[in-house]
């Protein structure tokens, strides 16, 4: 295979000749390609339009709303591309033995395709990638120009939909009818910015009788560390009439070592004999696992396609040797929801993943490593890939096969209802088809999974999900292209599901929205005995910087309901009358805009942080908790924990603490505080668990110790102790302190607090925070020695005019008298007195001191 990327794009509004006519040519590419402004593909046409001074930023206060025109209207996108000398000569030559395709990647959404004038297909599928095979007449010289023409999807949405207005749906109800990511016409965390796209690469691929079309590796047996007997599929597709073929798979083995080979001869290939099927055992495997269970080592296959001595086509997919199961036993509370990676079974901590821009084909390699390294730097080790995004680049999963975070794939369909008549399904499963070849030799993928909220949405409406539009799509064609395709991965029909009630707390996984959308108090978590919890979360407001980004520099003086705010604010009015009254109960209305972002993401991650920490002392009762979200696709007030730009929220540093591999919690039970601690990690830990009641100056009145021996990944135990044993006098200035000690001289291996009132109920003392030292490693890093005269809780270390990359912690509690080293990372270089100049504390208590 030989192949040309084409890189030299121009757009232009479209005029609707070309569609309407349905025009089988178009004669005047080359004086249309003059008209057009220099475009990027991958790309939007909305980032086009910006690049050429044509509309405004787009995220900046509400021009949204100003360039709402670009969704009405149709796009062309026109390239130029010469073609080699050497590809005309063999066609030429040997004209039948040859084939140019034309590849598209992602084309958002109805396209029609010209090249050199002549139409050569249309496109109705965003999620898919086209491929059309150009005839011979179309290419007689080198010249090759390209025409995509992009009709307006909003206007074929609404034309398709035509007079069924009575489909149910959240947000705009003509997105049902197209296949298309449903989250670009408006979500309550995104903007309605629904254009057109080529949204990933174009191409021009060379072909001589014969390619590769698909490869799939499948661990077929797995002998406890002994052998593996791993199965590959490898399908051809063959154009030209031809003889004796063969096919090489090699496996090579993590350290890149040839482990097994395998030939197979294709005795007179044409249509119709495309599969092919290898049995390869691997001695000796090493089993994938997924983070924090053991390592991520990854096998490559590597596939030849060859006639005699000539290389007609190659692959290399890399794959990684493990089971995975959904472990769903019948026991005393209903039914468990358990993955079992390698007959390990594994608690799921992690978040919901959007897409990670509104404008997917913006999205870069380096963009998608940055987002996933923050997932496991926070600790975690899953992601749910929600039903109203995309199925995401090929890097995004492969970087989670190197990272081992677990993947729950959903299919892209989410809090609607959906159309069910012939053709809608013959191309949900075309789709389904498609993507379930793409992505099928990722380990990191543990679940396919039907859609999102599709059953609960109609359950609550109707009373059952037995009648929502669209059901045969999870029940029937989803499942059954899965099992055939795909069979050793388990499937799920939707999330959330578990038998008669769609969010059963007895079976299945289900999502808490309790707390925070139906208004409910955190606490509400603490009743919440879900199997899996997929979905649950809390909003706030992002970093300053990124605040200022759509709200302008003099964002100090704005309030919500400025225009900027609301505009960034998309669950409605309500949102953000939500986040003051959760600040109202729990802490307080603050003074300024930099204190109502301190005080809304410590409450976020306070809120966050009871959830999680209640299900992991459930640990596998509970099996799972998924934030939502972790992510967002541009600068907004969302649940997201770390925010467009990548700037972390307080709840991504709290994640890191509760989603350590060890972790000690408490809760209050009635008159008992139950002091949990939670092994997740495959090492035996022998502890003590400490539990003291402390003031905020640092006496500590009461010590209980306690030892206890934690073996690899068991569930939680559990320590009961009555309130009145330990005598608290003053819950309004006392905590209990809980800490995991080492028996083996580990020291802390982790430790919490409780407060026995409501943060706002808390007589806080000024804390007086000092830096006791600076300590320079390089003219760019160095750690900061902090400390404390009382408790300091959920202090914020921060940095105004020097860029400080990132700090090893943040908004971290200091008890009294307690010295901790902050490490950074400055972008340039900065000095010690430069750094005691400017560098500035938050924390909880200033909240409510008077001055
Ligand atoms: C869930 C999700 C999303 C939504 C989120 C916040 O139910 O599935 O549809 O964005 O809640 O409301």
């Amino acid at each position: 295979v030989e192949q040309i990327n084409i890189r030299d794009w121009r757009y232009q509004r479209g005029e609707g000749e070309l569609i309407k006519s349905g025009k089988e040519t178009v004669t005047d590419i080359l004086k249309l390609r003059e008209e057009g402004k220099s475009a990027s593909v991958p790309g939007s046409i909305y980032r086009d339009l910006q690049a050429n001074g044509e509309i405004p930023e787009p995220f900046f206060g509400d021009n949204e709303l100003k360039v709402r025109w670009v969704e009405e209207e149709d796009w062309i996108y026109t390239a130029r591309e010469t073609l080699p000398a050497a590809w005309l000569e063999r066609l030429r030559q040997a004209e039948r033995e040859w084939r140019v395709d034309l590849v598209c990647e992602g084309v958002d959404t109805f396209g029609t395709l010209f090249v050199n004038g002549y139409k050569v297909g249309r496109t109705d599928n965003a999620f898919i990638p086209w491929r059309f095979s150009l005839p011979r007449h179309v290419i007689e010289d080198s010249r090759l120009d390209l025409l995509v023409y992009i009709e307006s999807s909003t206007k074929v949405a609404e034309r398709l939909q035509g007079a069924n207005t009575d489909i149910h749906g959240a947000f705009d109800t003509s997105r049902a009818y197209v296949r298309r990511p449903q989250y670009l016409t408006g979500w309550d965390w995104g903007p309605r910015l629904s254009g057109a796209a080529l949204w990933r690469p174009v191409r021009l691929e060379l072909f001589h009788f014969s390619r590769i079309d698909d490869v799939m590796v499948r661990t077929k047996e797995l002998h406890e560390g002994q052998k593996a007997v791993v199965e590959v599929h490898v399908e051809t597709e063959t154009f030209s009439p031809i003889s004796d073929l063969s096919l090489e798979v090699t496996i090579l083995d993590p350290d890149r070592n040839d482990t097994a080979r395998e030939t197979k001869t294709i005795k007179k290939a044409r249509e119709g004999e495309r599969q092919q099927t290898f049995c390869l055992e691997i001695e000796r495997p090493r089993l994938w696992f997924p983070r924090g269970y053991g390592e991520q080592p990854l096998y490559n296959a590597l596939i030849t396609l060859q006639r005699g001595d000539e290389t007609l086509d190659q692959r290399n997919i890399q794959f990684g040797i493990r089971t995975v199961r959904l472990l769903r036993e019948k026991d005393e509370f209903g039914e468990s929801f358990v993955f079992s990676v390698n007959n390990t079974p594994v608690f799921c901590k992690g978040y919901n993943w959007i897409p990670a821009d509104i404008f997917p084909g913006t999205m870069t390699t380096e963009r998608y490593h940055a987002l996933l390294e923050k997932v496991v730097e926070s600790n975690a080790n899953c992601l749910r890939i929600w039903g109203g995004g995309i199925y995401e680049d090929d890097v995004f999963y492969e970087t989670c096969d190197r990272l081992g975070i677990m993947v729950w794939q959903d299919f892209m369909f989410a809090c609607s209802e959906y159309p069910e008549d012939e053709e809608f399904l013959t191309q949900v499963r075309n789709e389904a088809e498609t993507i379930v070849k793409r992505l099928r030799s990722h380990p990191a993928i543990i679940l396919w999974c039907g859609n999102n909220e599709n059953e609960w949405m109609h359950s609550g409406r109707e009373g059952g999900w037995k009648t929502l539009r669209g059901l045969s799509i999870y029940t029937g064609i989803l499942p059954e292209v899965c099992k055939r395709l795909d069979p050793d991965r388990p499937y799920w029909q939707s999330s959330p599901f578990g038998g008669d009630d769609p969010n059963s707390e007895e079976q299945g996984d289900r999502h808490n929205w309790n707390v925070w959308s139906a208004w409910n108090d955190m606490e509400k978590y603490l009743e919440d005995r879900g199997r899996f919890i997929s979905e649950f979360g809390f909003q706030s407001l992002p970093h300053r910087d990124t605040v200022a980004s759509f709200a302008g520099e003099e964002y100090d003086s704005l309030t919500l309901a400025d225009d900027a705010f609301t505009a960034h604010q998309k669950q409605d009015y309500l949102g953000n009358v939500r986040l003051l009254r959760y600040l109202l109960y729990y802490l307080t209305i603050p003074r300024d805009m930099n204190d109502f972002i301190y005080a809304t993401q410590v409450m976020q991650a306070e809120a966050l942080k009871t959830a999680v920490e209640h299900w992991r002392s459930r640990k596998f009762l509970t099996a799972g908790s998924l934030v939502w979200q972790f992510n967002d696709c541009w600068p907004v007030i969302s649940w997201s924990v770390l925010d467009y730009f990548q700037r972390p929220k307080a709840a991504w540093y709290f994640a890191r603490r509760f989603f350590a591999p060890l972790l000690i919690s408490l809760e209050r039970d009635g008159d008992d505080i139950c002091c949990a601690v939670v092994n997740d990690s495959m090492e035996e830990v022998r502890g003590e668990i400490v539990l003291e009641v402390r003031d905020s100056i640092g006496d500590s009145v009461e010590k209980h110790r306690h030892p206890i021996t934690l073996r690899p990944n068991e569930p939680a135990h559990t320590l009961r102790v009555g309130l009145d044993m330990l005598n608290i006098t003053d819950s309004s200035r006392q905590y209990v302190r809980a800490t995991l000690e080492s028996r083996d001289g580990g020291g802390i291996i982790a430790r919490n607090r409780y407060f026995l009132s409501r943060l706002r109920k808390i007589k806080w003392d000024k804390p007086g925070i000092e830096i006791k030292d600076i300590r320079m490693e390089s003219d760019t890093t160095g750690g900061v020695v902090l400390t404390s005269r009382t408790l300091a809780k959920s202090v914020e270390i921060a940095c105004d005019n020097i860029p400080l990359n990132r700090f090893s912690d943040n908004f971290f509690d200091l008890d009294a008298g307690e010295e901790k080293c902050i490490k950074f990372v400055a972008s340039s270089s900065v000095t010690m007195e430069e750094l005691r100049k400017c560098l500035y504390f938050r924390c909880l208590n200033d909240l409510f001191s008077s001055s």
